[in-house]
């Protein structure tokens, strides 16, 4: 049985705002775009969500809700270094995490020795760490998998924990709203309540068939997530910042064309394991790798969104002509995007 946390800020912009600027902290703040450009909320602290004020809301329409509320920019550099803060302190009690957001992570604790190997302690310690460091909330939850630990943390927040054991699995996920499934959203939930099933309990009374019949491949994620069953792993390779491919060749190639000649097999393979890293990433650049026979090598570099033989052969000409000697090792690669960054352009808030 794994022993997963899932830990999450609250409010984490607003939180950073209100520690910056105390007089912020009690009254109903927002950070986001103004009414007036067609700007939305990022999010809110607590006192304006007493309003129904939520992220992705229109700003315009926050402030019906809440004329008083106070909205301003956002400053993501900060963030950005608060967010480092606090996954420096989730590393450094765990090797094996997963950040998914700024503000958010999974830690696989399972081998843990800390605290006896008490998640549930373990949680308590990072939500002080958290705390006492950098001045920010966070909420954590603990359980045997990702899908309850993510729904977990969000059961006691602001700031608190939600500990759901092995043995109180099967209960926790009978009462479970279907909504709280992670793929289901409104329309889901919507056409689910229509044949009757508002938990997870109901939906068990469903058999796989008839789950894939009314919703394909996603059905048979139904029919384990309302059973508790979640077999994915924390992927903490999404720190990755390139791939790439290496030839090394038994006889130098004593000639640029020669080289030239071997790019089509190298970035095939190279796209190859593009295809396989088990995060989908974008790339952001290319790089072509030489080393010559006297061991020097050279790296050019290129930012770029897209990848074709003549960009290719146009770097290798580069770095074969920085040295020219004869070549013993190329290689070819892309730089990726980093994980967070792609999360936060989704956003799209700042205008
Ligand atoms: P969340 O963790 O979803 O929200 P939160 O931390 O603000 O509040 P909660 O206490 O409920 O966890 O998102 C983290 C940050 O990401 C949030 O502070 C601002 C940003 N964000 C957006 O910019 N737009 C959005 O639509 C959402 C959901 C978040
Ligand atoms: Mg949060
Ligand atoms: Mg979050």
């Amino acid at each position: 049985m794994r022993k997963i946390i899932h830990c999450d800020c609250d409010c984490f912009f607003a939180a950073v705002e209100m520690r910056d600027n105390p007089e912020y902290t009690d009254i109903p703040l927002a950070i986001g775009g103004r009414a007036d450009r067609r700007g939305v909320i990022a999010t809110c602290n607590y006192p304006a969500r007493a309003y129904g004020v939520r992220s992705a809301m229109a700003t315009a329409h926050a402030l019906k809700l809440c004329p008083a509320l106070t909205v301003i920019p956002g400053r993501m550099e900060k963030y950005r270094h608060v967010s480092a803060q606090i996954m420096a302190i989730y590393r450094d009690v765990s090797s094996c995490i997963e950040p998914l957001s700024l503000d958010e992570a999974y830690l696989d604790v399972t081998d843990s020795k800390e605290h006896q190997g008490s998640a549930t302690r373990i949680a308590q310690m990072l939500r002080e760490r958290v705390v006492n460091e950098t001045g920010i909330t966070i909420s954590a939850g603990v359980a045997p998998n990702k899908f309850l630990a993510k729904i977990a943390s969000d059961w006691n927040k602001p700031n608190g924990i939600f500990v759901i054991t092995p043995s109180e699995v099967d209960r926790f996920v009978q009462a479970l709203p279907v909504g709280k499934l992670f793929g289901v959203g409104r329309k889901t939930a919507e056409k689910l309540k229509s044949i009757n099933v508002q938990t997870c309990g109901d939906l068990r009374e469903l058999s796989i068939a008839q789950l894939t019949e009314s919703f394909g491949r996603f059905g048979q994620r139904l029919y384990e997530l309302s059973r508790g069953i979640d077999e994915r792993e924390i992927i903490t390779d999404r720190v990755r910042k390139s791939i790439s491919v290496e030839h090394t060749f038994a006889s130098d190639l004593l000639s640029l064309d020669e080289c030239l000649s071997h790019i089509p097999a190298l970035s095939d393979e190279l796209l190859q394991r593009f295809g396989k890293l088990k995060q989908q990433r974008s790339m952001q650049g290319l790089f072509v790798k030489l080393k010559f026979n006297d061991f020097s090598q050279t790296t050019i570099e290129h930012r770029s969104l897209i990848h074709n033989e003549e960009l290719w052969s146009a770097l290798m000409s580069q770095g074969y002509q920085r040295v020219n000697k004869p070549v013993r090792l190329l290689g070819v690669g892309f730089r990726l995007k980093d994980q967070e960054d792609e999360s936060l352009q989704q956003l799209d808030l700042w205008s």
